[in-house]
């Protein structure tokens, strides 16, 4: 809501005039804004609005903003007003002739294979990489530099094979847990990912109505498109939400979000510990380089560096200084247990468990941040036994990992080697950008066959019976490397007599 002047209507030729540099007022979610002053700031670059100036910017500020951002950062001098209504459809008919993309991207979505063709989540995933918008690919699919860990997160699970036992009566097998003291239907949950209406009107609401559904854990990251508030309001009265927080520079903010969380009902907070800084995630910030232009910026005195990316440009709000000594601080604002997100190696889950963490997560942030960090379950074997080697109790201190999981067997191999669940992000996603909320509810229907299944044929009635000795990891920590695409393509091109630049 606009702060002031609540009353004052603006036609929508009143705010065309203020499309320059000089005066640029734009038009969000029916209000009208002057961000003159604040287009030097923009963490995503001047360029990008100056596109929108004298306009209705809705569609575009959606997927990349919560709902409050401008309301929030901008002085309330600032706030012009309302939008004349009877305006509103003269503006918005110029505007809706849909880019060339666009109609590409519509003729996919109807021409794309019904739902129950897709068998497994990596179905769901080839179609959402053609229905999607390739700034949204782009964002989500990217990992940091040559995407090693990336990759590496995935192929980890290759190297761990089962040792199925046989003559078991599993006529019934179930895979219900609980998780922070919650139940959950399946050892897993869906983890935190930011933006998430760049793929879906909908955004994350798709993964509280599911998620719902199911019976499955959802995380509620700190960069959601849709609002905390929305998000929770989605969320049936029994269904577990836990945030996943990055601390803010400014600890008030920080404090505010963590209380307003605890006392909506959320049951867990999920503190990011692996994003000082974003890594460089070089598909993300070519898009970005194309969105907010080049030269341009440099002579209007923009102060952004254009060479982000999207996630990087709205991520300088993270405080780098996170440490050890604000564990203190953290556990006083919350009774909430709180899980560190993003060890990546025995010593920090150790130091997590000293320090009076509920649990960690064995994560590289999706193979996002420190390329060359080892994936979750490499590293699982090596945190379980140092664990106990330091007398945690591993049933109180709760091990998650996340990262590369395509398969219930590849959570059932992790379960084997002590995590309580897996986190998964990215197939999630990629479900509803393909098709709603329904693609979700087919993900989820997809991992409980799949438990089902791999639980009989492997001997296990339940998760308790799921253990070390069910699965052979020798071939953990070996010396099989990823391909580096970027550098063998190099050469690859130079030794070829035929290629050419395209
Ligand atoms: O992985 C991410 O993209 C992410 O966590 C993030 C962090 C800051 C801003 C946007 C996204």
């Amino acid at each position: 809501m606009s702060k002031n002047n609540p009353e004052k209507i603006i036609t929508a030729d009143q705010v065309a005039q203020h499309n320059t540099r000089e005066s640029c007022w734009i038009i969000v979610h029916g209000r009208v804004y002057d961000v003159t002053e604040f287009l030097p700031d923009h963490p995503g670059g001047m360029r990008i609005i100056l596109k929108y100036a004298g306009q209705d910017a809705t569609e575009e500020y959606d997927p990349i903003h919560p709902p409050d951002a401008i309301v929030d950062n901008l002085p309330p001098s600032k706030h012009l007003g309302r939008l004349d209504e009877g305006s509103v459809e003269s503006i918005k008919q110029e505007q809706r002739i849909p880019t060339e993309e666009e109609r590409e991207m519509a003729h996919r979505h109807s021409t794309k294979p019904a739902l129950s063709e897709c068998i497994s989540l990596h179905d769901l995933e080839t179609v959402a990489r053609h229905v999607m918008p390739s700034k949204a690919w782009m964002y989500y699919s990217s990992g940091a530099d040559d995407e090693i860990t990336l990759r590496a997160n995935h192929s980890a699970y290759h190297r761990i094979w089962f040792r199925p036992r046989v003559m078991r009566d599993v006529s019934r097998v179930h895979f219900s847990t609980s998780l922070l003291g919650q139940k959950s239907s399946m050892p897993l949950y869906v983890t935190a990912t930011a933006l998430g209406k760049l793929g879906h009107p909908m955004g994350e609401l798709n993964l509280t109505r599911s998620a719902a559904k199911h019976g499955v854990i959802q995380m509620i990251p700190t960069l959601a498109s849709c609002s905390f508030d929305e998000i929770r309001s989605a969320a049936l009265e029994n269904q577990t939400q836990w945030l996943q927080l990055y601390v803010n520079r400014n600890r008030d903010i920080t404090e505010k979000i963590v209380r307003r969380a605890e006392s909506s009902g959320v049951k867990g907070l999920f503190v990011t510990v692996d994003a000082p800084q974003l890594g460089r995630r070089e598909k993300d910030m070519r898009m970005k380089f194309d969105d907010v232009g080049t030269d341009e910026q440099k002579e209007s005195g923009e102060k952004i560096d254009r060479s982000q990316g999207a996630a990087r440009a709205i991520s300088s709000f993270i405080d780098p200084s996170l440490n050890w000594n604000d564990m203190g601080w953290l556990k006083s604002i919350t009774n909430m247990p709180i899980v560190l997100k993003g060890v990546q190696c025995w010593q920090d889950a150790v130091l997590a468990a000293q320090h009076g963490c509920a649990g960690v997560v064995l994560s590289n942030h999706g193979g996002r941040q420190l390329d060359f960090a080892p994936s979750g379950v490499e590293i699982l074997p090596e945190v379980m036994s140092a664990l106990r080697d330091h007398g945690v109790s591993t049933d109180k201190f709760q091990v998650f990992v996340d990262g590369g999981v395509r398969r219930a067997s590849d959570i059932i191999k992790a379960v084997a080697l002590g995590a309580k669940a897996v986190g998964i992000g990215r197939p999630f996603i990629y479900a509803y950008s393909a098709y709603g909320e329904e693609g979700v509810d087919r993900a989820m229907e997809i991992l409980r066959d799949e438990f089902e299944m791999c639980l009989r044929l492997l001997g296990a009635r339940s998760l308790d019976e799921v253990t070390p000795e069910m699965v052979n990891c020798s071939n953990l920590g070996s010396a099989d490397i990823p391909k580096d695409y970027l550098f063998t393509g190099n050469y690859e091109r130079l030794s070829g007599l035929n290629d050419k630049m395209s």
